[in-house]
């Protein structure tokens, strides 16, 4: 007797649609952190299974008899966001089974759950040096009244030796938009620097000029050379070259952002300063470990940094820990609504999303009141106990 149970057609077919249903149609409640900087969310509110079974199955009955899955989903993971009219939209980086990345806009009311796919993946234009694989999309309203999404395009690398077909080149990739679905391809961002990733654009003009977050690297996955997060101004969007680029935020021994860090989302404004998200990456016995911290810069000078709060403030935990890689929490996108909630989008092992979230007011205190790292045990103890000292017996 056959143990493999009876096919039905359109019984599949609806449990698949109940299930990408129920995925999006399910509450997330959160809950506060031990350390009290924010409540994280029960579920991973974007996970392959929200994606629309259109984009998966062919539903053609005859072309597919059996309901076969011909373009199943990896990942989806690293969404840019951004507020539009009341409403969260997610700029997800969807990755085929074909290890390919492409951009897929998702929108939700509460910003916690209910995220729903729109009907079509995002159609990202190309320039005359055709993208291998696009991801990692922030999404930054800039004065100039545009949404501008700026990604890292990555090429296979032209001077690879023959027969080495992992080297690869990282740049910045540049589009804008009015309706986040409709995109103008503008020309990569052009640096000194041999790889970019990470790059983000500052919401305003700084001295008239567009203002950039950099990431120089020397390789693909190394940052060599490149010392940390880097700034660097170009007067036309439509031209974009850097010339100088200063690095404004160092990446440092012994500490979280060791190996290497990045810029997240665009830094949230706020009475402090601008608040910003970053990712920090150290090596460890069982690989990279990604983790995310915060910094405040100047009002005026973006590029300043006045606030370093130490450690890390969001780490993977849990069922976080594990996806298609291990250890990882990655940020580029998080919005701050006009109630002072922010919502912190993160991506864990890059494979689903997850959303945690604060208020303003206590991420300023966070900033305000977590002392920067003294980088040695012995002023790490002295800061310890001047904090037991201070605090009741
Ligand atoms: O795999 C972790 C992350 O690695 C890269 O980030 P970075 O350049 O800072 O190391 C990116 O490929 C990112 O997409 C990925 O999540």
């Amino acid at each position: 007797m056959s143990t493999i149970p009876p096919f039905n057609y359109d019984l599949r077919l609806q449990e698949l649609n109940q299930h990408q249903q129920q995925v999006v149609k399910t509450s997330n409640p959160g809950t506060w952190h031990t350390s009290n900087w924010y409540c994280k969310h029960r579920d991973p509110i974007i996970t392959p299974a929200h994606v629309p079974v259109t984009w998966r199955y062919d539903l053609n009955r005859e072309r597919n008899p059996l309901l076969l899955e011909i373009l199943p989903i990896q990942a989806t993971f690293n969404a840019g966001a951004i507020e539009r009219d009341g409403r969260i939209a997610m700029m997800v980086r969807v990755e085929g089974h074909d290890r390919k990345s492409f951009f897929g806009l998702a929108w939700s009311d509460s910003g916690v759950d209910g995220f729903e796919f729109t009907d079509h993946a995002i159609v990202m234009p190309e320039t005359e040096d055709p993208d291998t694989n696009v991801y990692d999309m922030r999404m930054v309203e800039h004065a100039d009244g545009w949404v501008y999404g700026l990604f890292c395009t990555e090429r296979k690398d032209p001077n690879a030796p023959h027969g080495d077909l992992s080297s690869a080149v990282a740049q910045c990739g540049i589009a804008r938009s009015k309706d986040l679905v409709n995109w103008e391809r503008l020309p990569d961002l052009k640096s000194h620097s041999a790889q970019q990733r990470n790059v983000v654009l500052h919401p305003e003009f700084v001295d008239g000029k567009y203002a950039f977050y950099t990431r120089p690297q020397d390789g693909f996955i190394d940052a060599g050379s490149g010392g940390g997060i880097g700034w660097a101004l170009c007067d036309d969007i439509t031209n974009p070259i850097v010339g100088e680029e200063r690095v404004m935020e160092s990446r440092a021994y012994h500490t979280i952002k060791e190996v290497k860090n990045g810029q997240g989302p665009a830094p949230i404004k706020s009475s402090i300063g601008w608040i910003h998200l970053a990712h920090g990456v150290r090596d460890t016995a069982t690989g990279l470990r990604y983790v995310l911290y915060v910094f405040v810069t100047d009002l005026e000078n973006p590029d300043k940094v006045i606030y370093s709060p130490g450690g890390a403030f969001i780490v993977p935990e849990g069922d976080e820990q594990l996806g298609d890689l291990s250890h990882i929490v990655f940020s580029n996108g998080w919005v701050c609504r006009d109630d002072g909630t922010v919502l912190i989008y993160y991506a864990s092992c890059d494979t689903r999303m997850h959303v945690a979230s604060t208020t303003l007011d206590r991420l300023i205190a966070y900033c305000q009141s977590v002392p920067t790292d003294p980088l040695r045990s012995f002023a790490c103890v002295a800061q310890r106990n001047e904090l037991i000292d201070q605090n009741p017996a």
